[in-house]
């Protein structure tokens, strides 16, 4: 990891702890870290070249089969760094990426993760067919070929990107319909949001008597699911949705666009998050996803209900340390303590989304 601010210690923490946890789901064994503190990341390998040299060694004498960048790598730097290691290098966004695919399942879910991947990797794609060019024509027999194939084959990585950019196209054409068919119904839309792991699904499950799958892993939700719930007083489509992740990537928020949409389409916003989590990664988490609502999909601050879950995992001294820190960073949105799991505080939960709704019913969409 390159980090260029020397004064953020905890963040830069937190952020090495995710990495390792994510790549951990995946089953690497983390044998190293190692970090460069520096204006900017170097252009043409990241670190600078005597920490490059460092990691070299490193990997030489542990043996390991990948390196894995917190900080996203240009196709050069990622291109570069292979040739000089002689190892697979991959950064956050492809290990995302990674875990992506072994969790999905469902059409959208793999056509957005194959958008966002092609995205990614078109320039390292371009290089590694630049590099195979420059060797065929090192071959003289080879050479009047090695330029009709070059350009062909990035030729056919453009037409495949912009394939599934139109097959995308026909889905959020196809998931607009779908809304406007629901909004016919006059029922609002409350969507289920935090950070990967929260326990948005329990939640989810807990309110609608579904089982949908739930696990400590990181994103075991990739699509999300509509259900038409039944308040106390009130029917409303609850929608389960996509985990977040810190520092997100503005092509991998393009290229799920269908899943976010389904936040920015919703009438109330629950921001699960998990109070039983250390202080500090409980705080860059509430400021990281109410950042991407606010910030980068436009969600409206008083349409955000904090949901603080998982208060069965806390003592009543750390629950009071929390709630009282918490109102300083998240914002000012109303809270609601639960245990989804436990059913804990639940009706109460419900009884706030549905005065809720009605305090915004002249403004929002639906008009239910
Ligand atoms: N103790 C406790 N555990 C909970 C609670 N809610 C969820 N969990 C656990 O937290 C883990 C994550 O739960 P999920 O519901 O899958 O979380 P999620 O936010 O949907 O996760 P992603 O879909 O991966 O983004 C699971 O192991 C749940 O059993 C709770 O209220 N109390
Ligand atoms: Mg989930």
């Amino acid at each position: 990891m390159v980090k260029t601010n020397p004064h953020d210690h905890e963040l830069y923490r937190f952020k090495l702890e995710e990495l390792r946890r994510l790549a951990e789901a995946l089953n690497y064994s983390v044998v190293g870290e190692l970090i460069q503190v520096r204006v900017k990341p170097a252009v043409d390998y990241v670190f600078g070249w005597g920490k490059v040299v460092e990691l070299k060694s490193i990997v030489s004498s542990t043996g390991v089969d990948t390196v894995i960048f917190y900080n996203t790598l240009t196709g050069k730097q990622k291109f570069n760094l292979e040739r000089f290691l002689g190892r697979r290098v991959i950064d956050r966004y492809e290990l995302t990426l990674e875990i992506f695919s072994s969790m999905a399942s469902d059409e959208v879910s793999k056509l957005q993760i194959e958008v966002a991947r092609l995205s990614k990797s078109f320039t390292y794609d371009r290089i590694i067919l630049a590099e195979k060019y420059r060797i065929g024509r090192e071959h003289p027999n080879l050479r009047s070929r090695g330029e009709y194939i070059y350009r062909n084959q990035i030729g056919s990585l453009k037409r495949r990107l912009s394939k599934l950019k139109e097959k995308m196209d026909k889905y959020l054409e196809m998931q607009k319909m779908q809304l406007e068919k629901r909004r016919s119904l006059g029922l609002p839309l409350v969507c289920i949001t935090g950070y990967y792991n929260a326990g948005k699904t329990t939640l989810f499950n807990a309110l609608t008597g579904l089982r949908k799958p739930v696990s400590p892993l990181p994103f075991t939700t990739l699509s999300s699911k509509y259900y038409l719930a039944q308040g106390i007083a009130r029917r409303f489509f609850l929608v389960d949705t996509i985990g977040f992740v810190y520092d997100l990537d503005p092509m991998m928020i393009e290229s799920f666009k269908l899943t976010l949409n389904d936040i920015v389409q919703s009438d109330l916003t629950l921001l699960v998050a998990d109070i039983s989590e250390r202080e500090d990664v409980l705080r860059f988490k509430v400021e990281t996803v109410s950042s991407i609502l606010e910030d980068t999909l436009g969600v409206d601050e008083s349409r955000i209900i904090l949901v603080l879950n998982k208060v069965d995992l806390v003592d009543p001294v750390t629950l009071s340390k929390r709630l009282s820190s918490i109102a300083d960073y998240s914002r000012r949105y109303p809270s609601v303590v639960v245990s989804a799991s436990k059913g804990y505080n639940l009706e109460y939960l419900l009884r706030f989304v549905e005065s809720s709704l009605e305090s915004i019913r002249d403004t929002i969409y639906a008009k239910f």
